[in-house]
């Protein structure tokens, strides 16, 4: 996007609620104020609602539902997450666009959003809905210097990032049911998913894409997932603002990340036990060769889950499917 109009935006999040004089504006950033009308103009056509009010200033009111790089950069406070934002209102999935953009040298933070996916894809390729205009689809670009057995635990940080940013911007208490499905009230709102690349020593980069149901009603969903599928309009009763909610996760990410770099997986393995459903209750784990049904006891220091079946045999579970 236009630097100016990023610094515009900027003066309003450090100014929140307040109206900000053309004057003000034209001072610190060195331009005319008609350059400024008209990037208030441009603003408002982004989604953006500004009022002006003569001789007083201009104060930012409210905004659509929108997710263009303008509404998730306004208001949010990462340093580095989020700042490159690149927005498509159509991708097959928004995966494959981070993964192009990688291969170009993007940055680690870099994230790809978009309104409609036509082939959002889960784990084993199965199908991902997004619910357009009304859900996220997001896919962050990470490089840590990691080996790949350690990268399915960037699944579970994101799974706290996600859970922790729903907590705080709404009323509800999501759980995370291992390995990357967020739940609320035992429904589905949120799925990841987490893929690499690199080579069999070390990771170049990863790419943790994050699909959630934000303000799809009941009926908007698929036959096939209604039953198991709610969103966070659904459970709050009223819409939020997606860019709300991709700041949020943002913010956490980055500083869970960080946290990760330093110290590795264990503090974050303390946050996603306060999050994870089903510990200690019967669960049913189908991975690609069996199926074992035993009580969840936890996750280890690597981020794998912990099965104790009828015989009292402990089971150290890499990848599976969980029903509860
Ligand atoms: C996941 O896989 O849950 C990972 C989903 C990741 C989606 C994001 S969106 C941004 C990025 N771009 C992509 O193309 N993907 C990522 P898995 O655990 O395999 O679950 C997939 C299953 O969830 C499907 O087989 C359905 O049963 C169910 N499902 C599909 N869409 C859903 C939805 N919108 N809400 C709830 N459940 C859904």
């Amino acid at each position: 996007g236009s630097p100016v109009k990023e610094q515009i935006l900027k003066l309003f999040t450090d100014n929140k609620d307040e109206f900000i004089s053309g004057e003000y504006i034209s001072k610190q950033l060195g331009i005319s104020r008609t350059a400024i009308w008209k990037y208030m103009n441009e603003l408002k056509t982004e989604g953006i609602d500004i009022v002006a009010v003569r001789k007083v200033g201009y104060k930012i009111v409210g905004k659509l539902d929108k997710i263009t790089p303008t509404d998730i950069k306004l208001g949010l406070e990462t340093k580095q997450f989020g700042r490159n934002v690149f927005f498509y209102e159509e991708v097959e999935s928004t995966q494959n666009i981070a993964n192009e953009l990688v291969f170009k040298g993007a940055e680690e933070g870099t994230i790809v959003l978009a309104e409609r996916q036509v082939k959002g894809r889960g784990r084993l390729q199965r199908n991902w809905v997004t619910g357009e205009g009304k859900a996220i689809a997001m896919s962050i670009i990470l490089k840590p210097s990691i080996p790949p057995k350690v990268a399915p635990q960037l699944t579970l940080l994101a799974a706290v990032a996600v859970a922790s940013a729903i907590s705080k911007v709404t009323n509800l208490k999501p759980n995370i049911k291992w390995p990357n499905d967020i739940l609320i009230n035992n429904k589905k709102v949120c799925g990841i998913l987490t893929e690499m690349h690199g080579d069999s020593d070390l990771i170049s980069s990863v790419i943790v894409g994050i699909g959630i149901n934000v303000n799809q009603e009941k009926d908007e969903f698929p036959n096939d997932i209604i039953s198991r599928a709610t969103s966070i309009r659904i459970e709050e009763g009223k819409k939020i603002l997606r860019s709300k909610i991709v700041q949020a996760i943002l913010m956490e990410m980055e500083k869970l990340y960080a946290i990760f770099l330093e110290k590795g997986f264990v503090p974050i393995k303390l946050l996603w036990e306060s999050y994870a459903i089903s510990l200690g209750r019967e669960i049913t784990a189908t991975t690609y060769s069996e199926t074992i049904v035993g009580k969840a006891l936890g996750i280890t220091e690597e981020g794998q889950l912990l099965l104790q079946d009828e015989e009292g045999k402990i089971h150290t579970i890499y990848s599976a499917d969980i029903s509860i």
